[in-house]
């Protein structure tokens, strides 16, 4: 199996990279971002809660999306592998996503981080803003704590892959064909 963590900040783009990566290498996409937009969109209980954190740019509790990770591999027994996009973003959440693999007798085969500096991030964050009207991506300060968030809660999560020889990280700013490319390399070596 083929179990890849596409990591990096947001907006450095894991969610454009996940697109092409399932059409090649017919993976299940587990996107913890749009599973939680999914959830408001229909108005359930949980999504009301996510939603005024990721309005404010906060991360959302890890119990809540261990369980929402844990449904959905549930629900795919046959998947050749998953890339999971956006998740793990806490090391809890890293520690909780290897004991779910371990008791499906698979574990995580690799993680690539996209490397994008903070001015490159919101310029794209901003311009996505405009154009999908994304709450969270509308607003600079917004945009500002997500970022804050990410590097006191979720940069150490890297340093759990490093441990265990499964942490890559690529150049993010580039053509996305130039950086799905170098992800096709790494994979390679996996
Ligand atoms: P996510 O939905 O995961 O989104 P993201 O980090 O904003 O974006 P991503 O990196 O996928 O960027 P994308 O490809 O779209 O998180 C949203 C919120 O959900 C979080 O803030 C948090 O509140 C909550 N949440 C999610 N998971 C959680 C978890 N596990 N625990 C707790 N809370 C959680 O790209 C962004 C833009 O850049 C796009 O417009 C794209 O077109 C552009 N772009 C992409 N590649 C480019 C390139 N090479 N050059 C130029 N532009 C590019």
């Amino acid at each position: 199996m083929l179990n890849l963590v596409l990591f990096g900040p947001p907006g450095a783009g894991k969610g454009t990279q996940s697109q092409k990566l399932i059409d090649k290498y017919q993976l299940v996409h587990l996107s913890t971002g749009d599973i939680l937009r999914s959830e408001i969109a229909q108005g359930t209980t949980l999504g009301g809660e996510a939603k005024k954190l990721m309005n404010q740019g906060m991360l959302v509790p890890d119990e809540v999306v261990i369980r929402m990770i844990s449904n959905k591999l549930d629900s795919n027994p046959n998947a050749k592998g998953f890339i999971f996009d956006g998740f793990p973003r806490t090391v809890a959440q890293a520690e909780a996503l290897d004991e779910l693999l371990e008791t499906k007798s698979s574990s995580i085969s690799g993680m690539i981080a996209l490397e994008v500096n903070d001015d490159e991030l919101e310029k794209r964050l901003l311009m996505r803003g405009k154009q999908s009207g994304r709450p969270d991506d509308a607003n600079p300060e917004v945009i500002h704590n997500r970022i804050v968030e990410y590097n006191s809660k979720t940069t150490p999560v890297a340093n759990y892959y490093k441990e265990q020889n499964k942490f890559t990280s690529i150049n993010g700013i580039g053509t996305i064909d130039e950086i799905f490319s170098s992800i096709g390399n790494v994979i390679d070596q996996f």
